[in-house]
């Protein structure tokens, strides 16, 4: 198992749309366990693999409390989707925002499990909320796509600043600025 690099908002490798899975085999399940390891580390209930900058439509989820009933969801696809539900939502790579999107309430997802078998999935509440997010983020697709451009600009320009402030960049711009200065 490996721990992953999870990509942060405005990466623009988030809006990239990840290609189908065509076929189930060892590698596909490498990355399963890697994601999955990576979601508890970073103590999230999914994680899509755009996030970890592999475009391929593989997601995972884990809601129980125990941490240890995981969803393994390959090329999923909603095929019946009812009500709607407004939850606040996080991301993991969007850290410290929260904001309410709405969402269907119920829906049906039919996918691949981790043996390439086909498998369903009727999912409720903050479950179907969570596969639907998750999905988002294999059509490249963020939450905080759906808030108003203003609220998007002003967590952008935050994002932007706290990226300038991560050592890495603080030294490479300290690099570029002692190679001006000779
Ligand atoms: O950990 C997560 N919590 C969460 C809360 C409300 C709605 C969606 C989510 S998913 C998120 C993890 C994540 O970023 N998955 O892509
Ligand atoms: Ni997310």
């Amino acid at each position: 198992m490996a721990r992953l690099l999870i990509l942060e908002y405005p990466d623009p490798r988030l809006g990239l749309a990840a290609a189908p899975v065509t076929e189930v085999d060892d590698e596909i399940r490498t990355l399963v366990s890697d994601m999955l390891e990576t979601m508890y580390v970073a103590s999230g209930i999914g994680l899509a693999a755009t996030q970890v900058n592999v475009l391929k439509r593989v997601l995972v989820i884990d809601m129980s409390e125990t941490r240890n009933e995981p969803y393994c969801l390959i090329n999923p696809e909603i095929v019946f989707a009812e009500g709607k539900i407004s939850t606040e939502e996080g991301c993991l790579s969007v850290p410290e925002v929260y904001d309410y999107v709405e969402r269907a309430e119920r829906i049906k997802v039919e996918f691949l499990d981790r043996n390439g078998e086909p498998a369903e999935l009727e999912a409720e509440e903050l479950l179907a909320v969570c596969v639907q997010h998750e999905i988002d983020h294999l059509d490249g697709k963020l939450f905080v796509d759906y808030l108003s451009e203003l609220k998007r600009q002003r967590l952008k320009k935050k994002a932007l600043k706290k990226t300038r402030r991560t050592p890495s960049e603080a030294t490479r711009s300290r690099q570029s600025t002692s190679a001006r200065l000779i």
